[in-house]
C-alpha cells in the first residue's frame, strides 16, 4: 500500500508534466522540427502525452557523423569507465522508478504494477551488462613458453538502436546499454508510439556520464530516420526488436554494401511470437487458468511473450474450456491509471482496428467460449475486450498469425506428441509453455517443444535479466539471448594478439 500511494502520488505529479515538448538530441544541441510526432494517451485518446520533432534522413546523416567520430575514443575508454555510466545510470532509474512508471502508465497505458517491472527491467540490464563488461575485458592469457597469447575485445562500431513501444523502457534500455558499454556509440530511434519514454532514457543516460555524442536521440518514423539509420555505411550493428516484417526488411537492407562502407554489418533482429501453452490431462487446472489468461491477457496481449494458443489434452479439454469462461469476467477492461485494471486499452487506433479484424476472424474460425463486453468505455481510448475462441483448427488463421492482442485460441490434442506437433507448426519459437505433472512428459516437452523460453507449471511470461535470458528461434529471431552472457559479443570485435618473447635485442 506504501507503493500503491508513492504510484498514485507520481501519477499526479506527472500528470501535470503531459504535453511534453522533446527535440532531437544531435550531440550537444537540440532540435526541433515543425512537423511532430503525437504521443498520445491510449486510455484517453484525448490527452496528448508528448509532442517529438521528427528526424529526417538529414538528421540521420549529421547524428551518424557524430558518432562515427566520437567511436575511436569510446570505444579506448577503460571498460571500468564505461561500466560506471551504466551503474550511475542504474541508481538514477531506481532513485525515479515511481515517476518513469507513471510516464509509462500515461504513453504506453501499461497498468502500473507491469510499469514499474519495465522500470526494473531496465535497471537490471545496466547493472548485468555493466559487470559482464568488466567480466570480458579482464585479459584472456594462453601464454606458453616463448609466446605470449592474448584476447582484446572492443567496440564494433556505431550502433542504431530501433526498439518497439511495448516494453517502452525496458527494451530500448537493454539495447542501448549493451552498446553503450560495450564501445559503440548509439543512435536510438525510438517507436513512434513511445518518444517520452525513450527520452527520458537518454536524458539518464547523460546525466550518468554518457557524452553527449554517444548517445543521440533521434525520434522519428521507421521508413524514413530508421531506414536511414539502416543503410548507412558508417552503421556498424543494428539492434532491433519489433515485428518479423520489419526484422526481415531491415536483414534484407544490412546486407547490401553501400560505396564507402568498411564492414559487413552485424544485426540483431528479436521478433514476434504464436505462443502457445500446453495443458496436460493431469494439470493443475487452477494453476493453469490463471496462467494462460494472465500471459494471453496480461498488457492486452500486447507482448512478444503472450500465449495466444492453449493446446489442450483430449482428457482435460471441455473441463479447461469451461474454468476459461468461468475465469472471463474478472479480467476488467479499464484506463491504466486505474488499480483495478486487469486488461487495459492497445497502443493506438491502428491497433484497435487491427485486433477488431482479428475478432472478427476468431469469431468464424472457432466457437466463441467468452468475450468481455465494453460500456461507454468505447469511445474514450483504444478498448478492446477480451475474446476466448475454442475447437481451432491448427491451421487457422488466428492459429498461425502474430495478433498482439486479447485473443485466446484453443485447440484441442488428441495427446501430448500431437499436441507438440501443434505447438511447433509456426513460423515462430519464441515462449512456450506447459501445466503438467508427468515428469515423463516435462522431459518430453522440455525435449520436444523447440522454443527459445520454455515456462513449465508458471505463467509463460516474463524474462528476468540474467536469471531467464529472452530471446528466440525461426522467424521470432536469431537467437541472441537479451540480458544473457552472451548478449554483448554481438557488439564486440576481438583482436587476438600473439607476440614471440624469445627474441632477443
Ligand atoms: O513493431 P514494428 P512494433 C515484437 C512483437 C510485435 C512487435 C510490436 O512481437 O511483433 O514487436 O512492436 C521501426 N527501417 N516484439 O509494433 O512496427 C519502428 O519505427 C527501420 C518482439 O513497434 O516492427 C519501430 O521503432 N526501422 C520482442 C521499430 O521499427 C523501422 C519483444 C519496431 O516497429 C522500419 C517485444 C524500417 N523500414 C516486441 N519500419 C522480442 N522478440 O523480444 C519500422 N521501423
Amino acid at each position: 500500500s506504501e507503493n500503491r500511494d508513492r504510484m498514485r502520488a507520481a501519477l499526479g505529479s506527472v500528470r501535470e508534466q503531459l504535453g511534453l515538448d522533446l527535440p532531437l538530441l544531435i550531440g550537444a544541441e537540440q532540435v526541433r522540427t515543425d512537423d511532430r510526432i503525437v504521443s498520445e494517451n491510449p486510455s484517453n485518446s484525448q490527452v496528448v502525452v508528448a509532442l517529438a520533432s521528427k528526424a529526417s534522413r538529414e538528421h540521420a546523416d549529421r547524428a551518424l557523423a557524430i558518432a562515427e567520430k566520437a567511436a575511436p575514443s569510446w570505444s579506448s575508454r577503460p571498460a571500468r569507465e564505461r561500466a560506471d555510466v551504466l551503474l550511475r545510470a542504474a541508481e538514477i532509474l531506481r532513485g525515479r522508478l515511481f515517476e518513469l512508471a507513471a510516464w509509462e502508465v500515461f504513453e504506453c497505458a501499461k497498468p502500473w504494477p507491469e510499469a514499474t517491472a519495465d522500470v526494473d527491467e531496465a535497471i537490471d540490464f545496466c547493472e548485468f551488462y555493466a559487470r559482464r563488461m568488466i567480466e570480458l575485458a579482464s585479459p584472456r592469457r594462453r601464454d606458453v613458453p616463448g609466446e605470449t597469447n592474448r584476447l582484446e575485445y572492443f567496440g564494433r562500431g556505431v550502433a542504431a538502436v530501433i526498439p518497439p513501444w511495448n516494453f517502452p523502457l525496458a527494451i530500448p534500455c537493454g539495447m542501448t546499454v549493451a552498446a553503450l558499454v560495450a564501445g559503440c556509440p548509439v543512435v536510438l530511434k525510438p517507436a513512434e508510439q513511445s518518444p517520452a519514454m525513450a527520452w527520458h532514457l537518454v536524458r539518464i543516460l547523460r546525466e550518468a556520464g554518457a557524452p553527449p555524442e554517444v548517445v543521440q536521440y533521434l525520434p522519428g518514423e521507421g521508413e524514413e530516420a530508421g531506414a536511414a539509420l539502416v543503410e548507412d555505411p558508417r552503421t556498424a550493428i543494428i539492434a532491433f526488436t519489433g515485428s518479423k516484417a520489419v526484422g526481415l526488411a531491415i536483414n534484407r537492407t544490412a546486407a547490401e554494401v553501400r560505396p564507402g562502407q568498411p564492414h559487413v554489418k552485424r544485426v540483431i533482429a528479436e521478433m514476434g511470437g504464436k505462443n502457445a501453452v500446453i495443458i496436460d490431462d493431469d494439470a493443475d487446472l487452477d494453476e493453469a487458468v490463471v496462467g494462460v489468461l494472465s500471459s494471453a491477457f496480461g498488457y492486452a496481449g500486447q507482448k512478444c511473450s503472450a500465449a495466444s494458443r492453449a493446446i489442450v489434452l483430449e482428457g482435460v479439454y471441455d473441463t479447461f474450456v469451461s474454468r476459461l469462461a468461468a475465469a472471463l469476467p474478472s479480467w476488467t477492461v479499464g484506463p491504466a491509471d486505474d488499480p483495478d485494471t486487469a486488461v487495459p486499452p492497445v497502443i493506438n487506433r491502428e491497433a484497435l482496428d487491427r485486433v477488431e479484424r482479428y475478432k472478427q476472424i476468431a469469431r468464424a474460425e472457432g466457437r466463441v467460449v467468452a468475450e468481455a463486453v465494453l460500456g461507454p468505455l468505447r469511445d474514450r481510448g483504444h478498448y478492446v475486450g477480451p475474446l476466448i475462441v475454442a475447437d481451432v483448427s491448427p491451421h487457422a488463421r488466428i492459429a498461425q498469425e502474430e495478433i498482439f492482442g486479447p485473443v485466446l485460441a484453443v485447440i484441442r490434442a488428441r495427446d501430448l506428441d500431437e499436441a507438440l506437433q501443434i505447438a511447433n507448426g509456426v513460423e515462430y519459437a519464441l515462449v512456450g509453455g506447459l501445466y503438467s505433472r508427468s515428469p515423463a512428459h516435462i522431459e518430453t516437452v522440455r525435449r520436444r517443444f523447440l522454443v527459445g523460453n520454455l515456462y513449465i507449471n508458471r505463467p509463460c511470461t516474463g524474462a528476468l535479466v540474467d536469471r531467464q535470458p529472452f530471446g528466440g528461434f525461426k522467424m521470432s529471431g536469431i537467437g541472441t539471448k537479451a540480458g544473457g552472457p552472451d548478449y554483448l559479443l554481438e557488439f564486440l570485435l576481438a583482436r587476438s594478439i600473439t607476440e614471440n618473447t624469445m627474441r632477443r635485442g
